[in-house]
């Protein structure tokens, strides 16, 4: 009698199989950077003028975590989603318990469901929830379309803990303004570190007020001689709260010993070497004798409008350099809530191997003094490293090995994929090669913990993409070295190595493209796509 029943249950599942939707195109959407686990359900969840986003769970985000979902939804739909703790078809839940950035993301015809233990955990879930919408929720002004969601689960998590991107404001400055705009678009890709490079040769960007000079000489120009332009400390803080709103900590570099011409030409005493004029003091005018340099201070350094690299340093030697750096470090570890500092430490050419040693050691101790981690370039592994402190690697494999070998960790921002400032091909109208030239595959197509044989995925701090900006000026062009290739950095932070696939990044980038359109932003379109 075994046939006869086996042919009913045949029966009665073919029944219902037919009367199920079928299975929503969940799978396919279009999510960068790739969640960990997507299963697609059956039909689409749609969002009304009806619809409301409940909060469930305590604490002091939640509300305007709600409110990041509503205002991200409203310009395109219309709609005025109320956010509220006592109902909704949209809800937000906080369970609290162990500290990640998860989120699981669940849709069903008539309820979605983003639950997570932190606030970064729901707010990532947010910017999932987003991207599944149809790309005219980018639309900046009421739009006629379904707006409907694929049904199915998500349960997603980061690779790594430190996911990040480099502003240079130093070579050409960029305003608050730009900052904010750069922090919306990180965030959209789940990128939770911004390291703004605050000084170097062309420019000194962050006011100190115990050396207002920094910024009154040192901030009033930058490459090719414009204007440049500094962040008041009421601007940084402004920075750094829009930041923390978007989950993002900020981290803020001060590059020394070298690519300091900027201090250098601010303050004479940070100088090295006394620099006696020749000829007899005793047959000068008053007028003709500088007393900066009778009184042992070497004059201060010119201003800087080229890109040449490694010229400049410190005076190592002197204890007026450790009292400026501790002053430096003091005002702005004042500022800043995030747990690290970047003291920079790259290609000082002109700094003497001990010397180096014995500036890049002491200026750890400052930064531990303020409370803070120390992250430098990954030059910086040649000195003793204290506890915790990250090199960042961007040349030398060697000073990452420097680093893993002294049991400190890494921070992955290979000069040949990570560069934002890497010109696409020969013919790119912006950007340098002496890296590389970064096609979209190239930046997408590599894998942090294979790089280097000496760099396991033990020793990875995180992934860091920097744009370097000589010959970036404007916010077009940030746009056209930053997009698409940030999306590839952040996949490979975010998504497992196992899980990431060119071909199909390919078609999911095409359609981030559009989004990236409708927003505005004049992106590469690598010929590598078909956008
Ligand atoms: C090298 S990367 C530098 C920067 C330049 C960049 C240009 C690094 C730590 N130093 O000073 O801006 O190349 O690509």
């Amino acid at each position: 009698m075994r046939k006869p029943v086996l042919g009913l249950v045949t029966l009665i599942s073919a029944v219902l199989f037919s009367c199920q939707k079928p299975l929503s195109e969940l799978e396919s959407a279009a999510i960068i950077p790739l969640p960990s686990s997507i299963v697609a359900g059956h039909g689409s969840f749609e969002l009304n003028s009806g619809s409301a986003i409940q909060i469930i769970g305590n604490s002091e985000g939640l509300q305007g975590l709600g409110e990041v979902l509503a205002s991200r939804l409203k310009p395109a739909t219309g709609f005025d989603l109320p956010v509220n703790a006592d109902g909704g078809d949209i809800q937000l839940e906080l369970l609290g318990g162990e500290e990640s950035e998860a989120y699981t993301l669940v849709v069903e015809e008539d309820l979605i469901k983003i639950t997570a233990n932190s606030e970064a955990g729901l707010f990532y879930g947010i910017q999932t929830l987003v991207q599944l919408f149809p790309v005219a929720i980018e639309n900046n002004s009421i739009t006629e379309a379904s707006w409907t969601v694929p049904a199915g689960k998500i349960v997603d998590q980061p690779e790594y803990g430190y996911r990040g991107s480099m502003l240079d404001v130093a070579r050409h400055f960029f305003t608050v303004d730009d900052v904010k705009y750069y922090i919306d678009e990180m965030a959209k890709l789940k990128l939770n570190s911004l390291h703004l490079h605050l000084t170097d040769d062309q420019g000194w960007r962050i006011e100190i007020k115990s050396w207002p000079n920094l910024t009154t000489i040192g901030g009033k120009s930058e490459v090719g001689g414009g204007d440049g332009g500094f962040y008041t400390q009421e601007d940084y803080k402004e920075i750094i709260a829009y930041a923390a709103k978007n989950y993002i900590t900020v981290i803020p570099e001060i590059d020394m010993p070298g690519h300091t011409n900027a201090a250098l030409a601010s303050y004479g005493e940070l100088n090295p070497g006394v620099n006696l004029p020749d000829g007899d003091f005793s047959t000068m005018n008053e007028g003709e004798i500088d007393f900066d340099i009778l009184d042992g201070d070497p004059k201060a350094a010119e201003i800087y409008t080229g890109i040449e690299v490694g010229f400049s340093t410190l005076a190592t030697n002197k204890e007026i350099t450790y009292q400026f750096v501790e002053d430096v470090i003091r005002e702005i570890s004042e500022m800043t809530p995030g747990p690290y500092f970047h003291i920079g430490g790259d290609e000082s050419h002109v700094t003497e191997k001990d010397d180096y040693i014995e500036f890049v050691e002491r200026v750890q101790k400052i930064t531990a003094k303020y409370g803070k981690t120390s992250i430098g370039w990954d030059e910086i592994a040649t000195t003793e490293l204290l506890k915790g402190n990250v090199a960042q690697f961007w040349a030398l494999a060697e000073n990452a090995k420097l680093a893993i070998e002294q049991g400190n960790q890494v921070l992955m921002s290979p000069a040949k994929k990570a560069y934002l400032d890497m010109q696409y091909d020969s013919t790119s109208r912006l950007g340098l090669h002496w890296a590389a030239y970064i096609e979209l595959d190239s930046a997408y197509i590599w894998d942090p913990e294979n790089y280097d044989p000496g760099i396991k995925k033990q020793d990875i701090f995180g992934i860091e993409a920097p744009l370097w900006t000589e010959t970036i000026e404007t916010r077009e062009d940030l746009n056209y070295m930053v997009f698409p290739r940030i999306a590839a950095i952040a996949e490979i932070a975010w998504t497992p190595s196992e899980k990431r696939e060119w071909s199909d990044f390919q078609k999911r980038i095409a359609v981030q493209g559009k989004r990236w359109d409708i927003n505005g932003i004049g992106l590469y379109k690598s010929p590598k796509v078909e956008w």
